[in-house]
């Protein structure tokens, strides 16, 4: 902490009075080796508008964000620091960065927003570093939060505010889901004065210029395993199709996008929207990439999904999770998913040229160990039996990590086998929890470490047998080779320590879409 002191000093020195406009540093953890535009605080920083001074901080884009954090803050211009946290190891910079900040800089106001301190406040605000979190989307509650503090009154009535009370968790109730048709167009511009745009625009298997854009709140489903329920809690708002297809165009035009992911939880939930958004999107040059339910789409008639092709949709993802029918009704998966739709379907979406991404969970609770076991040996056997069907299907495996989702049968279950969450930061910031974040081999205790690796060891054949069309840097001769390297173990079933195929990936730097996304590469000149 060299430094630290003479910092803290001059900042005492200044009084608010003194202060113009109340600056704020919004700061995006790292991520991921292959950044994209970090919506999440490009978002904040559209909703709290001209009004105040703005910086935002990327630590997918800096070597080390804290010598850039620790100088903007001795500048003196910023009372608050903003922090968005996912878990994994987006968490394990957020931590560190943001107890340097309280440490060096105490009298500037911390707050933290995201999916990781939403659904986890307790082990957050615990820590003396954090002062406030707002849970769920921000777009009013986070200028709330700020004009109340400047205002000098207490934050009680923000809504969404979480915040600590006489060793007391004090939560204010949510208010409604934002209408994401009044959020204004993001400040690139802002992003731009630090991290040239190109660093955003990677090249992915969609095209040369890619951009990450996301363009609803929440979901209208409430699946017992998943993130978005505790804080949306089944409801779902988006943009209008009229307007999400002017913000593609406004960034084709401005920075030569020929790709859009759209992170949405469910970009798929209105068929009226999506056509109105294929129809605009025709003959513009853009190919694009989403995520939805099976259910849902699976009820789209063909011309919409035709229409949706010609519009330049190529892949969607979809929560496949099992193909088991007791499983599915076990998650709350909802909707009507069944085991025999999701290998129908595959068929179905392929045959209009759109790949269908099915992730799966693996390693759900049951009463016996043998039976977790049957069940994981079930899965993949419907998985193989679904690239024999639909062999276009890329598939994403994930162990399940549970997510507090409070009142569920599936968090009662979980904690009935002996499951209990991290109480501190420090605790989160283990390698093992880490782990757990990317789904990787999370420590519950229904799991084996010998099951964990049957699951990794069949992910390592499946994904040689079937080399991923994500990553492009495959060339056509090792991606002729892989499957052969593979065909005997996948046809044989012997999945056990596939070190040959490992070595063989490691070599090509094979990458697989399950952590970071997308492999991406640096953006080509327009
Ligand atoms: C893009 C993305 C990524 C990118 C990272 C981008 C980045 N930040 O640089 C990549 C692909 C690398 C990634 C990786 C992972 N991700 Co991720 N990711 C997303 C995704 C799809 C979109 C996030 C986003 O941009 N949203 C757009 C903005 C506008 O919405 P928002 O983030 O919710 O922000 C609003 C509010 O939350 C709030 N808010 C957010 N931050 C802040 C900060 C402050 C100060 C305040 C006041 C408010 C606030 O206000 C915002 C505006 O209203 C979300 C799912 C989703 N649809 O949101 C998953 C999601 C966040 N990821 C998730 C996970 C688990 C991961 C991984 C840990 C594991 C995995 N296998 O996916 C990895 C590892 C991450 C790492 N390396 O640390 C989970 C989190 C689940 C959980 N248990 O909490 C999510 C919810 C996906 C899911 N449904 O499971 N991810
Ligand atoms: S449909 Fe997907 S995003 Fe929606 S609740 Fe279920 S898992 Fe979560």
């Amino acid at each position: 902490m060299a430094g630290a002191a003479p910092i803290v000093h001059r900042l005492r020195g200044l009084t608010l009075a003194s202060l113009s406009s109340p600056g704020i540093i919004l700061f995006n953890p790292w991520a991921t080796s292959r950044p994209r535009v970090p919506n999440s605080i490009l978002h904040l920083a559209a909703c709290l508008g001209d009004h105040f001074e703005i910086e935002m901080v990327d630590g997918n884009r800096e070597a080390d964000p804290w010598p850039t954090i620790r100088d903007l803050l001795a500048s003196g211009r910023y009372r608050y620091f903003g922090a968005t946290v996912m878990p994994g190891p987006q968490l394990r910079q957020a931590v560190p960065i943001t107890r340097k900040v309280r440490e060096s800089f105490p009298d500037i106001t911390i707050i933290w927003g995201g999916y990781f301190p939403s659904n986890q406040p307790d082990a957050v605000l615990r820590s003396p570093w954090v002062d406030y979190i707002i849970d769920g989307p921000a777009d009013a509650a986070f200028p709330a939060l700020i004009d109340a503090l400047e205002a000098g009154q207490g934050p009680d009535k923000v809504p969404g505010l979480i915040l600590l009370r006489d060793g007391a968790l004090v939560r204010v109730p949510r208010g409604p889901i934002p209408d994401p048709d009044a959020v204004p167009p993001l400040p690139l511009h802002l992003l731009e004065r630090r991290y040239p745009m190109a660093g955003y625009l990677p090249r992915t298997f969609l095209g040369r210029r890619t951009h990450a854009m996301h363009t609803s709140f929440g979901c209208p489903f409430t699946c017992s395993f998943c993130a978005v329920v505790p804080i949306y809690q089944g409801r779902w708002k988006s943009r209008s199709a009229a307007l999400v297809a002017q913000d593609v165009l406004r960034v084709r035009d401005a920075h030569s996008v020929d790709a859009i992911e759209f992170t949405d939880n469910n970009f798929f939930v209105s068929e009226r929207r999506v056509v109105e958004f294929a129809r605009a999107m025709q003959g513009q040059g853009i190919i694009w990439w989403g995520e939805g339910r099976i259910d849902t789409i699976d009820k789209y008639s063909d011309e919409t999904l035709a229409l949706m092709h010609r519009a330049g949709c190529r892949m969607i993802f979809f929560g496949a999770e099992s193909g088991d029918d007791s499983i599915l009704a076990q998650i709350d998966k909802g909707g009507k998913q069944s085991g025999e739709q999701i290998l129908r379907f595959a068929r179905r979406l392929a045959g209009f040229g759109i790949i269908p991404e099915y992730s799966f969970v693996l390693g759900f609770p049951k009463p016996t160990e043998a039976e977790v076991c049957a069940q994981i040996h079930r899965d993949i056997g419907f998985i193989r039996e679904l690239k024999r069907q639909a062999p276009a299907t890329e598939i994403i495996l994930y162990i399940y990590s549970p997510v507090p989702t409070e009142g569920s049968d599936l968090h009662r279950q979980i904690v009935e086998a002996g499951f209990a969450f991290p109480a501190s930061l420090e605790e989160w910031l283990s390698p093992a929890w880490e782990n757990f974040d990317l789904h990787r081999n999370p420590l519950t205790p229904w799991l084996t470490s010998a099951m964990v690796r049957h699951i990794h060891d069949f992910e390592t054949v499946l994904n040689a047998r079937y080399p991923t069309r994500t990553d492009f840097t495959v060339g056509a001769l090792n991606r002729r080779l892989m499957p052969m390297l593979a065909a005997l173990r996948y046809g044989l079933g012997l999945y056990r320590r596939p070190l040959e195929l490992k070595a063989f990936q490691k070599l090509l730097r094979y990458t697989r879409p399950e952590i970071e996304g997308f492999r991406a590469e640096e953006a080509t000149s327009p």
